[in-house]
């Protein structure tokens, strides 16, 4: 060190000290600057309420997991539309601590399975005033031939901008908006949502689905999608849920996907669960989801999960959360929410006197189980 050097170190020591003096409360430190980027959502201008149920969606991973439900309290087996009515609740006492709904066929006004939008929007505030969290799905019709979700057509090339059917696209995506931008209580705060587009996309069922498009028409699909939400209609009560479904490896499960950018929440969705032989399959499989996702700052959610009609009645305890409970990591999974309850012969969650019913209500009592009265505040950041 040469003179010159250390009277210019000496002259700096005052500014140094008031710095550290300064910044010896509520400066920043390194790791809380990355902390905090891990602690955003995608969207930088998400509402204090959308961060809040992200941070505590975080915070939650590993002390339980949250119970969702498709359609909870619009229909069951045997009933429609009735105020209050839930399967679940009628089964346990308490109603899911997550809520799924579907905006298939956003262009009439009944949804694809029946649900009237105006009285999804009516559950929707009402679970949210109770503390519930909503995840959204979108089972949208084919661009292009004007056929179901399930006419899987190649129809992205088509609607990306620039193509024959991206003004037609952006209309379709304006009133899911129009519907998201509904989701507001008289205080004028809106109500966040998982929103959940393009799912299983790993399959081939769906015009969205791997058969049916490239890599890169699927991650521009998406991105577009995010962006036209975010920055065109200015929507910030949302976080974003990818989900393929039944993946093996973090190799297969990234080969489509639109980047850390457009994703809050790493979702699966596992209909395989049918045999005790994939208990330890879904077990690893979220061991791993919750590996790639904290690596990135993320949620891990099992997103959609089931057994239709439930035939093994120890499923909850035996099956379901056997994998849940696989390892430490694999618990960190945040929520898993089973299929709708359509009809005796389309359910995924019990009903009064289903042969499932009490060992769901053991499943219930479990201390790890999260359903709505078990809920923290998800909505401000303790
Ligand atoms: C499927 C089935 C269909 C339904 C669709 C969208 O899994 O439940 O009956 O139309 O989901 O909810």
């Amino acid at each position: 060190m040469t003179l010159n050097d250390f009277v210019r170190i000496m002259h700096l020591i005052p500014i140094l000290l008031l710095l550290m003096i300064a910044c010896s409360s509520d400066c920043p430190s390194v790791n809380d600057d990355i902390s905090k980027t891990n602690d955003f959502p995608i969207d930088t201008l998400a509402t204090p309420e959308t961060v809040a149920l992200f941070r505590n969606l975080q915070s939650i991973s590993s002390k339980g997991i949250l119970f969702g439900h498709q359609d909870a309290t619009a229909y069951g087996v045997n009933w429609w539309a009735e105020p209050g009515r839930c399967d679940v609740k009628e089964v346990c006492g308490d109603y899911p601590a997550v809520y799924g709904w579907d905006l298939g066929d956003i262009h009439q006004a009944t949804n694809l399975d029946g649900v009237n939008f105006l009285q999804m929007i009516d559950w929707i505030k009402e679970a949210y005033a109770r503390g519930g969290i909503i995840t959204v799905s979108m089972h949208l019709d084919n661009p292009v031939t004007g056929g179901s979700a399930w006419d899987n057509t190649p129809a992205i090339a088509s609607i990306l901008p620039g193509r024959s059917h991206h003004n037609q696209y952006l209309s379709m995506l304006d009133l899911i908006a129009a519907f998201l931008k509904s989701l507001k209580m008289s205080s004028g705060t809106y109500i966040p949502v998982i929103l959940r587009p393009y799912h299983e996309h790993n399959h081939t069922w769906s015009w969205w689905g791997k058969g049916s498009c490239t890599t890169d028409e699927y991650n521009a699909l998406w991105r577009m999608t995010i962006e036209y939400f975010r920055d065109v209609h200015e929507i910030h009560h949302l976080l974003y849920a990818i989900s393929p479904q039944e993946i093996e490896s973090a190799e297969e499960y990234f080969e489509r996907y639109p980047g850390d950018d457009y994703v809050d929440i790493l979702g699966l969705d596992y209909y395989k669960l049918y045999s005790s032989s994939f208990i330890s399959d879904l077990g690893a499989t979220l061991h791993l989801l919750s590996t790639i996702a904290e690596e990135r700052g993320k949620i891990s959610a099992l997103t959609e999960v089931g057994l239709n009609k439930l035939p093994i009645n120890n499923w909850w305890t035996d099956y379901l959360l056997a994998a849940i409970n696989y390892s430490d990591q694999s618990k960190k999974t945040v929520w898993s929410l089973v299929w709708r309850n359509a009809s005796k012969d389309h359910h995924f969650a019990p009903y009064q006197g289903h042969i499932s019913a009490p060992d769901f209500r053991v499943f219930y009592n479990d201390p790890f189980t999260i359903f709505e009265n078990d809920l923290p505040d998800m909505y401000h950041i303790p």
